[in-house]
């Protein structure tokens, strides 16, 4: 039973399969002035306290709580190590609140032992366009688990939302609450080989070798799309224009305008890489990839210490098919040193995973919507929109 979860307006398992359950928010908002003031209790050791995202000190201490207590895979191999400039990027996009960026410290030593963030979307589900909180990097020291700090934290940050007169939400997480959007299934595209079998990440196939293993997995040196370049600051609008075509089709999906693409797409070093086809002829941009960059932590390995992964973001094929743009991509990021890419099955993802030797991972990831109920679940394909 879900103590917590239950008293959310949230999707609830009992009320899946009722089609006579309207479509939309589940609570009406309510006035401002109804909105709590004060913020939740704590336990009497812990205190509130608000991550300066712009101060260098914070982010760092953000950085090692996430570092070492953050998602881990279901046999505690890897941990993900999102780095200083991921967080920056990812909690300070344009017209972020720093409210949302909320900590919980220990009075006496003032240590950082958890953390809860958002940032403001416009997320569009069917027809109508809605201002949402995106929730991510939630995270509590593996010392305090299960005191039920993490309903507090929710309740904390959603209060906030609500004084922003925002009232719905998106999160995605690996395990399962009531009650999924939709349930994604992780893919993993193998770059290096030796490497992922070293560190446990993958295994040596059936009747395989070392060697015909790196000879399945080898790549061009360079891409090979004629006009296939890295975006620059002038792309914006024509990648603009492309992305919102393309992610109109979706039934849940982000609606970009200019300055989020500038903000999201423009590639950053370490933390974001987005390449276009620009029509040799035309000039037109008729094709775009994106990926992010999350290392994880290999944990308790004398060998290596860090598995650099790229994760598919938003990607949009016109002219060039799917399988050569994200071929080309996949070359992109071998020649960066990355040592796989991963995608999610969302979007048209599908069309190209299995043709480009992505195999299937064990984790999934389901995606939530909080206070807006759908009248069933998604599939994959259907959804426009990627978390980080
Ligand atoms: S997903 C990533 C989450 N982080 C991790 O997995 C890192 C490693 N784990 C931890 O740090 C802790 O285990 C966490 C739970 C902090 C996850 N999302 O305090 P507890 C429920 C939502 O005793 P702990 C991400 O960041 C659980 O079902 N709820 O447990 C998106 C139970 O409730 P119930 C979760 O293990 C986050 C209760 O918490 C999650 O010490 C979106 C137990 O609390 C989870 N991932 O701490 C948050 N895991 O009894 C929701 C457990 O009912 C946002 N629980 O089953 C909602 C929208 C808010 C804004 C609304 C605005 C309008
Ligand atoms: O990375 C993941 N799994 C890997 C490693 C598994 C290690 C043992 N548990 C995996 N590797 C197989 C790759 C293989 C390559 C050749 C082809 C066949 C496949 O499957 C998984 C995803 O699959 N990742 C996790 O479990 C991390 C957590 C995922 C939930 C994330 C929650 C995010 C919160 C968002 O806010």
């Amino acid at each position: 039973p879900h103590k917590f979860w239950e008293t959310q307006p949230v999707g609830q398992f009992k009320d899946i399969g009722d089609t006579s359950l309207p479509e939309g928010p589940i609570e009406a908002a309510t006035p401002l002035s109804e909105v709590k003031q004060e913020p939740y209790n704590l336990p009497a050791a812990y205190e509130w306290t608000t991550c300066d995202m712009k101060s260098d000190y914070v982010c760092s201490e953000v950085y090692n709580l996430l570092r070492n207590n953050y998602v881990e895979d279901d046999e505690n191999m890897f941990r993900f190590n999102y780095s200083k400039e991921f967080l920056t990027w990812a909690l300070r996009p344009p017209g972020y609140y720093p409210s949302w960026h909320i900590g919980v410290r220990a009075k006496t030593s003032k240590k950082l032992v958890a953390f809860i963030s958002g940032v403001p979307a416009r997320i569009r589900v069917r027809d109508d366009v809605v201002k949402m909180a995106e929730i991510n990097f939630l995270c509590v020291h593996k010392k305090l688990r299960s005191k039920r700090l993490a309903p507090v934290m929710i309740k904390e940050v959603t209060r906030r939302v609500h004084l922003e007169n925002i009232w719905q939400a998106a999160y995605t997480a690996g395990v399962v609450l009531p009650t999924p959007v939709a349930t994604c299934q992780y893919w993993h595209r193998t770059l290096n080989p030796k490497k992922l079998i070293d560190v446990g990440f993958s295994r040596l196939g059936a009747r395989m070798t070392m060697s015909r293993t790196i000879k399945l997995y080898k790549l061009q040196d360079a891409p090979v799309t004629p006009g296939f370049r890295k975006m620059e600051p002038c792309d914006v609008p024509a990648v603009t224009r492309l992305l919102r075509s393309y992610l109109s089709q979706f039934l849940v999906a982000t609606d970009f305008d200019e300055n989020d693409v500038e903000h999201w797409l423009l590639p950053r070093e370490d933390v974001v890489d987005s390449y276009l086809v620009e029509s040799p002829e035309t000039h037109d941009v008729t094709d775009f990839c994106s990926f992010y960059t999350l290392p994880s932590t290999i944990l308790g390995n004398p060998n290596y210490t860090t598995l650099k992964a790229a994760y598919s973001y938003y990607n949009v094929a016109t002219k060039t098919t799917f399988l050569q743009l994200m071929n080309d991509a996949l070359i992109v990021a071998k020649q960066k040193g990355f040592d796989v890419f991963n995608a999610l099955d969302v979007m048209h993802n599908e069309s190209f995973l299995k043709e480009l030797k992505f195999g299937p991972g064990d984790g999934q990831l389901h995606y939530y919507l909080y206070n807006y109920r759908l009248r069933s679940a998604l599939k994959p394909s259907e959804l426009g929109l990627v978390l980080l």
